[in-house]
């Protein structure tokens, strides 16, 4: 029914900006573990106690006022700090430069004016979407190719709105608007969950969002949601989430 892939880049916008900055963090990730393990392991290796030298004056022993030798090259150790620091200000500018396109939304005028503006309200125990012609549905229906904004609230207590595979997440809070968006990219069915603790029926608030094309989305539009919707194998009677 879901679509699970292992690279959503090709779904949606924010799935693309958030997997390419995700590919940052794992390759640091993997460069300074790699760094620590290679540290670990070779450093007992170079420094251990040599057979046959049972109380060595080595050149790196310690003795009260004097600085060993070795640890007087401090010039290699600035450099690799320097190196470290370019690498992190490198990912801080990245990151930044990755957010700031999720935030810049949240200002007016900003918002593309053809953007299709709904509303998410969360309550225990589901989701009620509420488009700007007055439909109100329980399954999320967009177009795809076209800017959502999603204003996102709670009518209890807290909650979290997320689309994984688009890797939308924003929580819900009662008496708060927040603003989260996406454009999708390809035509198709996915998950909807709440991501904050929240009772009882937390897991059971799962829902679908249904990306279509616009001539579909249109249709389905005009008719004020009376009608069915279908992507792929998948369809959906839409209908007002109270009922
Ligand atoms: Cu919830």
């Amino acid at each position: 029914m879901f679509h699970y892939p292992f690279d959503p880049s090709s779904l949606a916008e924010t799935a693309r900006i958030w997997w390419n900055l995700y590919g940052y963090y794992l390759l640091l990730a993997i460069v300074i573990g790699g760094a620590v393990m290679a540290l670990l392991v070779g450093i007992p290796l170079i420094y251990r106690q040599k057979p046959g030298s049972h109380n060595p004056r080595g050149k790196d022993e310690i003795s009260p006022g004097v600085i060993p030798g070795e640890r007087g090259k401090t010039l290699s150790g600035l450099l690799i700090a320097l190196l470290l620091l370019g690498v992190f200000f490198g990912l801080l500018t990245e990151s930044l430069e990755a957010t700031k396109e999720f935030k810049e939304v949240e200002f007016e005028g900003t918002v593309p004016d053809d953007a299709l503006v709904i509303q998410v309200v969360g309550f225990q125990w589901g989701w009620t979407f509420k488009y700007p012609n007055g439909v109100e549905t329980d399954v999320l229906i967009i177009p795809i190719n076209r800017m959502i904004v999603f204003n996102v609230t709670s009518e209890d207590v807290f909650h979290s709105f997320s689309i994984p595979d688009l890797r939308v997440k924003i929580d819900a809070i009662p008496g708060k608007h927040n603003i989260a968006w996406t454009k999708v990219l390809q035509p198709g069915t996915y998950r909807i969950q709440c991501y904050e603790l929240c009772g009882v029926g937390h897991a059971e608030m799962i829902t679908k969002v249904m990306a279509v094309t616009e001539d579909v989305f249109d249709f389905w539009y005009q008719s004020q949601g009376t009608t069915e919707v279908t992507v792929g194998s998948t369809s959906a009677e839409t209908h007002s989430a109270h009922d």
